[in-house]
């Protein structure tokens, strides 16, 4: 109850038009820009493990193309990330440590709980487990999300999400 008191709190003062919130202490694992209205450097929004931790968690329980059997992915929402950083436009450009990148409709996050992933089965996912940050559809609750063209946005290694307006 604590916590979710406190989630809601942060969540409340990141969402605050205009501002800037703290800057990480850790290392960077997530940069959110583009049109976005709360930043911590520059016109950016650098996120830290511990600063994605502090966003309300939820875990989605399902079997996804690229793990056996169901697994549990926990992680912030895609439209609480969007909330916290004042996020205005219409589609996400989500990059990864490789470089891959794919266009992500905002309305995925509005329309599904689409989380970025930060555990599998309740293990902190490493850069070879696909980590640390992988974009999860709930498959099994909404099994017409199974197209090659969400699968293209199921992004693992994230790194960058820029926000724009198409
Ligand atoms: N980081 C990263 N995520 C990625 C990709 C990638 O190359 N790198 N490939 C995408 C594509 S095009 C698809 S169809 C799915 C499945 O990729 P796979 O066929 O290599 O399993 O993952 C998506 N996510
Ligand atoms: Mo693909």
């Amino acid at each position: 109850m604590r916590s979710v008191l406190i989630g809601g709190l942060l969540l409340g003062l990141l969402a605050a038009p205009g501002h800037a919130f703290e800057a990480p202490e850790g290392q960077v694992i997530l940069t959110v820009s583009g049109n976005i209205s709360v930043t911590n450097a520059g016109d950016e929004a650098l996120f830290d493990r511990e600063m994605l931790e502090q966003l309300p968690q939820h875990t989605t329980h399902t079997h996804t193309p690229w793990h056996d059997g169901q697994v549990a992915f926990t992680g912030p929402l895609g439209r609480d990330l969007l909330e916290a950083v004042g996020a205005q436009g219409s589609m996400l450009r989500v990059t990864a440590l490789n470089d891959y990148s794919a266009s992500v409709p905002v309305a995925d996050f509005i329309e599904y709980d689409v989380i970025l992933a930060m555990t599998l089965d309740g293990t902190p996912m490493q850069v070879r487990d696909q980590g640390p940050l992988f974009i999860i559809y709930p498959f099994d609750e909404n099994p017409e999300l199974l197209t090659e063209s969400v699968m293209t946005r199921s992004v693992w290694q994230v790194v960058h999400i820029d926000v724009f307006a198409e």
